[in-house]
Order: structure tokens, then C-alpha cells, then sequence
């Protein structure tokens, strides 16, 4: 199936979204909202997909809203922004972290406003050293949103949330690895090896127990420590039963390389 703003394709395990309106640094508009949407709904949908690769075409990962669809004023009124948000956006960030299966944001370029909630919406963010991440909220007169006053205070803290927020100053791809916003920062030419690596690596995991981490994880920042463990403990009373629980057991025992089927 082919997209007007999106590139897909889901093969070998791997399932792989690539932003496709280079021109405007991969904005999002409501097509890209509505190819999103269906694309993710099929990786979703796909019981042999077990990681998602989002990245960006051209130069840019994502620069947020279109503002050209996003005028202030419609028909003499200011607009409403709040419904894009409950629309488009929170669909979109809630979509990516109920995924049961990694998601890998490889961030080739400048991510700005909602693009760096994408990017932070992902669960392994691996970027090129020449990205940057601009909250650009903060030039418009805005708040961050899409779910970014949510990751952003988590990941870097509450200083550093706060002036980046305030300031809209740009933070390097080094910077973001630094702060630990991010997973890594590699050399532009290895953007693309390294990710393929990490989806190869996924391809082949055991995909339950990495969907089950991705979500005792999150669910960490509102659990007290009792509520925590007693989640653990539900959700590998779940793994204790999966296939890739008992090869990785073999594995071991037998001294040999662990097979995983993600079941
Ligand atoms: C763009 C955009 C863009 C349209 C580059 N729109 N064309 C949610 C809900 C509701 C409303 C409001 O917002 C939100 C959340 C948000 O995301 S708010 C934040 C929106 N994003 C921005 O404010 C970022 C705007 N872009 C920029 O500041 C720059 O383009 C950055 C710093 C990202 C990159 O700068 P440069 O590398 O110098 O590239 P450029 O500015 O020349 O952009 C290349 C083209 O892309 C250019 O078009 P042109 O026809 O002149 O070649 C830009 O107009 C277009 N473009 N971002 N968000």
C-alpha cells in the first residue's frame, strides 16, 4: 500500500514509517496525521511485526505542526488548537506507546515542536550528530505539547525541562544524549547501520517480554514501589508462560544462542 506522505513498509519482522514531505522539513499536516494513523493501525494489526523503525526523508526528522494549516484565525475567529491535539496528536503519541513492540525513532534531522513529542514518543531514540531538537512552542507564544510536558521533565528533569521549554533554544543531538533525552548520538553516515542493528537485534528478541518492559516501565511514574513490584510480578507470571521464555532457558542450559519466535 502506498502513502502520499509517509513511506511504509513492514517486512521481515521489521516494520519501517519514513516522514515524506522533505520540502517542509517532514511537518505534520493532515494527511501525514491520516497516513500515520492507518500505517500504524496495520503494524498494530500485524502479529509477525516485532519493531517499528520511525525516521524522517531529506534533511529534516519532523518540524512539528504545518503552521501553513494552522493559520491563527479562521473565518475572522481565532482557532481552536486544542482540537488538532485531542484529534491527531494524542491518537498518535497514545498509538505508539500502547505498541506492543519496540519503537525505534532514528532522528536524521531537525525535530521542532511536535516532532521532538515524536521523536520522545518513540522508545529507543538513536540520532544523527548534525540533528538538533528545537522547541519551538516557545517562539509561537505556546506550550510544548503532543505529550511533551509529559516525557520531557521525566527524561531531563524539571530544570532543564523548564529553560529548554522557556527558551526554545536549540539542543544538539550530543546535548540530548548527554542529558539522557536520548538513547544515542552517532556519526551521520552510521545513522542507518546502527538503526538497522538495533531493528535486526529486535527482529529476533523475545517480542513479549520487550512489549511487557516497554509497559512496566512506563507504568513506573505512577506507580508507588508496592504497586510496582506487584505489576512485575503479574506481568512475568504472564512471560513464565511464553515460548521465548523456555528457549531462552534451553539456550542457556545447553550453552547455545537462544532462537526467539516473539510468542
Ligand atoms: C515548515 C515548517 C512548519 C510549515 C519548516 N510548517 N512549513 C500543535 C497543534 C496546533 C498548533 C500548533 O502547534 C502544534 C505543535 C507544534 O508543533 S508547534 C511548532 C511548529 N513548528 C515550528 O514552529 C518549527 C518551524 N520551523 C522552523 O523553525 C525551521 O524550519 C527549523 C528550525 C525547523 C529548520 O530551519 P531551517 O533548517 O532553516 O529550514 P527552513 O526554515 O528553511 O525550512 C525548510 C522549508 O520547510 C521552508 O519552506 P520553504 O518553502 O521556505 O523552503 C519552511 O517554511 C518549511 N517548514 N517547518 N512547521
Amino acid at each position: 500500500m502506498s502513502y502520499q506522505t509517509i513511506l511504509f513498509s513492514n517486512e521481515g519482522g521489521i516494520a519501517r514509517i519514513t516522514l515524506n514531505r522533505p520540502e517542509r522539513l517532514n511537518a505534520f499536516s493532515e494527511q501525514l496525521h491520516e497516513d500515520l494513523r492507518d500505517a500504524i493501525g496495520k503494524v498494530r494489526a500485524d502479529s509477525a511485526a516485532r519493531v517499528l523503525v520511525l525516521s524522517g526523508a531529506g534533511r529534516g526528522f519532523c518540524a512539528g505542526q504545518d503552521l501553513s494549516e494552522r493559520k491563527p484565525v479562521v473565518n475572522g475567529e481565532p482557532r481552536d488548537l486544542s482540537t488538532t491535539l485531542e484529534r491527531n496528536y494524542k491518537p498518535l503519541i497514545l498509538s505508539l506507546r500502547t505498541l506492543d513492540l519496540p519503537v525505534i525513532g532514528a532522528v536524521n534531522g531537525v525535530a521542532a515542536g511536535a516532532g521532538v513529542s515524536l521523536a520522545l514518543a518513540c522508545d529507543i531514540v538513536i540520532a544523527a550528530k548534525s540533528a538538533s531538537f528545537i522547541l519551538a512552542f516557545a517562539k509561537l507564544g505556546l506550550v510544548p505539547d503532543a505529550g511533551l510536558t509529559y516525557f520531557l521533565p521525566r527524561l531531563i528533569g524539571a530544570a532543564r525541562a523548564r529553560a529548554v521549554s522557556m527558551l526554545g533554544e536549540r539542543i544538539s543531538a550530543d546535548q540530548a544524549a548527554q542529558w539522557g533525552m536520548i538513547w544515542r548520538c552517532v556519526e551521520d553516515g552510521d545513522l542507518a547501520a546502527e538503526t538497522d542493528k538495533l531493528a535486526q537485534h529486535f527482529a529476533q528478541a523475545p517480542t513479549r517480554g520487550v512489549a511487557l518492559t516497554k509497559q512496566v516501565i512506563d507504568a513506573c511514574f505512577d506507580n508507588g514501589l508496592g504497586a510496582q513490584i506487584s505489576l512485575e510480578a503479574k506481568l512475568q507470571a504472564e512471560l513464565g508462560r511464553t515460548n521465548d521464555y523456555k528457549e531462552g532457558v534451553s539456550a542457556f542450559l545447553e550453552k547455545r544462542a537462544a532462537k526467539f519466535t516473539g510468542s
